[in-house]
């Protein structure tokens, strides 16, 4: 049911992609850069008429040339340091992605390492988070049968395996 996947997460088949976005919904670079690039120019129209999203919530727009239902549009926090509330927010994220994966009937969605790229999340503490929010809401009433956390780098992938106890993909 949860899945770690190394690799391009415009490539994967699933129902909704989520997007680490900017606060203003503008195409920005890492994976909203190839979010964009794949879904092409209508999904920046759609994002400039929602006109942006705060930190820690979530925006869904349709997937245009992607092969997924929906994308949902989340801002996790620039780590500055940790006492800023940073990890309440990216649990947010989380939680309010899988509840509007839940509200959508949803029956896969795909996480990106929010927040660890440009935003400088420390990965180990970001990962943490991700998989205990995920835990969480799986132990809850969830019709949400498949869950990726999916991610570019080798470092990231080893450690959500070594959190979530899975084996390498072949
Ligand atoms: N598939 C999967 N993961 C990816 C991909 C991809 N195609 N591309 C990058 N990653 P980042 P953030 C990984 O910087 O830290 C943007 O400019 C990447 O290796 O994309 O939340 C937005 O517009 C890293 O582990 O997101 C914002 O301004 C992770 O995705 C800002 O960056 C997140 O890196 C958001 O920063």
């Amino acid at each position: 049911m949860i899945e770690v996947h190394l690799g391009d997460i415009t490539r994967l088949q699933v129902d909704v992609i989520v997007n680490a976005a900017n606060q203003h919904l503008q195409s920005g670079g890492g994976v909203d850069g190839a979010i964009h690039r794949a879904a092409g120019p209508g999904l920046l129209e759609v994002c400039r008429e929602i006109g942006g999203c705060p930190v820690g919530e979530v925006r869904a727009t349709p997937a245009f040339n992607l092969p997924v239902k929906r994308i949902y549009h989340t801002v996790g926090p620039v780590w500055r340091g940790g006492s800023l509330g940073e990890p309440e927010l990216l649990a947010s994220c989380y939680r309010q992605c899988l509840a509007l994966a839940r509200r959508e009937h949803m029956r896969s969605i795909a996480f990106p390492a929010i927040s660890c790229g440009v935003y400088d999340y420390p990965p180990e503490q970001a990962v943490d988070i991700a998989v205990a929010e995920v835990r969480q809401h799986l132990d809850g009433n969830c019709q949400l049968q498949r869950i990726v956390f999916c991610c570019l780098d080798e470092m990231l992938d080893r450690l959500y395996r070594q959190k979530l106890g899975v084996s390498e993909e072949r």
